[in-house]
């Protein structure tokens, strides 16, 4: 039978098969692979007990895995919902641009979203509206507070695996509460509390965000908040395709590879003038360009990264299983200032 491993405790894969939920254990083979089944892997078991409760299988084969995020060690995960506070706290648009370009590195589509709608002022929305309106990505208002506020949220959810990432303190356990059904995510300074004691176990879990056919396999991914980010190491003068907001003038600068920064005549600065490009985001280029360039490694924990897949056939089950090609993380990273 299928299923989708959604957590797994001390040795053992909780798979949800979508009728019911099994206890299994993973048989030798993988190990003698060297593969690990992960929370998010499609799998394939044999049930072997029905009576018990929970009720026991053995997970037999690992279907094709379509990728692999480290940081939460997530499978197939289908995209990103960056959660920012409009207010409380107040966004820092430089860590905001780091999260979009690190997860457009890591090639996951992102959604961001800007949470307590309740407690901000217009003035404050129609500043993030204006900001990243060109950003590239789909910009969604919400309150995790207003279960009426959260449609667009849950369609964009629906069917697919999605990764909940912000800054600490911006409502990601919040949204999780109100639109998970049964879920019990520590929220507020508890939680932040918590995860800075020592031994504090983090299960990675899937949770089903929503009920019924209709958000039938529909999962989401808490995560702890990140309080710095880090951009990896991509070349400085790259950095432009992560604005895609100024692809459009970029024909009409005086010279090719033009950076838009010191050079006369560029039509990105000209159009920043007109107010056709966000001062905020122009301003978060030039700061990271200059961070890149400046390459000043500091010591830390990568952001999370995606490793890509390649599949192929394994020998004993004869059902695909993914090569994980590793892609070594970089520890040249910078730190916001
Ligand atoms: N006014 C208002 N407060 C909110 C909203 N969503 C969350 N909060 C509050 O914001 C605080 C932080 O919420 P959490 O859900 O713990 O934030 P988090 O993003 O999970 O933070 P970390 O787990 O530290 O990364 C809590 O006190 C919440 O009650 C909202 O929509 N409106
Ligand atoms: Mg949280
Ligand atoms: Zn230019």
């Amino acid at each position: 039978m299928q299923g989708k491993i959604i957590k797994s405790i001390a040795g053992f894969y909780e798979v949800d098969t979508g009728d019911d939920l099994y206890r299994c254990r993973a048989k030798g083979i993988f190990r003698a692979l060297g593969k690990k089944p992960l929370v998010g892997d499609d799998v394939e078991i044999d049930i072997t007990d029905t009576v018990s409760d929970p009720k026991e299988g053995n997970v037999r084969a690992l279907l094709p895995r379509k990728n692999e995020l480290v940081r939460p060690n997530v499978a197939n995960v289908d995209q990103a919902l960056l959660i920012f506070a409009i207010t409380h706290p107040a966004p820092s648009y430089n860590m905001l641009d780091r999260f979009l370009i690190t997860m457009q590195e890591r090639e996951l589509d992102a959604i961001l979203c800007f949470n307590k709608k309740d407690i901000a002022t217009e003035e404050e929305i129609r500043e993030l509206r204006e900001t990243y309106e060109a950003c590239g990505c789909t910009v969604l208002f919400i309150s995790s507070f207003i279960p009426e506020s959260l449609g667009e949220v849950r369609e964009i959810l629906r069917g697919k695996t999605t990764v909940l990432t912000g800054p600490s303190g911006a409502g990601k356990s919040t949204l999780i509460n109100t639109l998970c059904p049964g879920a019990n995510m520590q929220t507020g300074e508890l939680s932040r509390k918590i995860r800075r004691g020592k031994n504090t176990t983090r299960h990675v879990e899937l949770l089903a965000a929503g009920s019924g056919e209709k958000f039938r396999d529909t999962w989401v991914v808490d995560t702890p908040g990140f309080t710095s980010l880090w951009v990896q190491d991509i070349e400085p003068d790259r950095l432009h395709y992560y604005y895609p907001e100024f692809e459009k003038w970029e024909p009409d600068c005086r010279f090719k590879g033009c950076i838009h920064i010191n050079e006369p005549d560029c039509a990105v600065k000209a159009a920043l003038e007109r107010g056709e490009i966000s001062r905020i985001r122009y301003r978060n280029y030039c700061e990271i360009y200059d961070e890149l360039r400046g390459r000043r490694p500091v010591r830390g924990a990568p952001p999370p990264g995606l490793h890509r897949n390649l599949s192929q056939t394994c020998p004993v089950s004869k059902l695909p299983v993914p090569v994980l090609r590793q892609i070594p993380v970089k520890l040249n990273s910078y730190k916001i200032r």
